[in-house]
């Protein structure tokens, strides 16, 4: 499956969670396929989805989290994947959507096949995609900070 038909699939059972997406293509086709206040697009900074979704669920027990995150990323957070399964905090789900590659820098290959995320993790769903990046993806246009205050109004709304 395409990693946009997966996001697509993804975003259609969601309510009011909140979602923390990873840097690159990800964040960008989450935009293009549904765009919401609860959505925090990760810029730049690889590998710090999870830690950002493990901070919010324990400062919001009563929010559902998902973190939206690559095997590249996922694999620069190894050591958040360890502290998610000590904490093993239940409002928070971590989907890995793994193409075996870098893909939003030009599929270089990663090593994600030389481990178990769901064994290292918690509440880990780990999700099989095909390499590669949907053509004609546009830039996320908000600015960060705009974006980042849209989250804090959502995340606040229905606490
Ligand atoms: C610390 C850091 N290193 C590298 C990059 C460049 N970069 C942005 S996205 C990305 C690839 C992400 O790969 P993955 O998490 O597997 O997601 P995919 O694009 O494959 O869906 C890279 C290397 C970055 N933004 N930050
Ligand atoms: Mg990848």
């Amino acid at each position: 499956m395409r990693r946009l038909e997966a996001i697509r699939q993804l975003a259609a059972e969601w309510t009011d969670e909140l979602i923390v997406a990873t840097t690159g293509m990800i964040s960008r086709e989450l935009y293009v396929v549904r765009d919401r206040a609860e959505n925090f697009y990760m810029c730049g900074s690889m590998g710090c989805a999870l830690p950002i979704g493990l901070g919010l669920s324990l400062a919001h027990p009563e929010r559902k989290v998902v973190v939206l995150d690559g095997d590249g990323a996922a694999l620069m957070s190894l050591g958040s994947l360890a502290l998610a399964r000590h904490l093993r905090l239940p409002n928070l789900v971590h989907i890995i959507l793994d193409n075996a590659t870098y893909a939003s820098t030009g599929d270089q290959p990663t090593c994600s096949a030389a481990l178990n995320f769901e064994e290292v993790g918690f509440q880990v769903r780990h999700l099989r995609v095909e390499p590669g990046n949907q053509p004609d993806t546009p830039r996320i246009p908000y600015d960060p900070l705009e974006m980042r205050r849209r989250f804090e109004r959502a995340v606040r709304r229905s606490a």
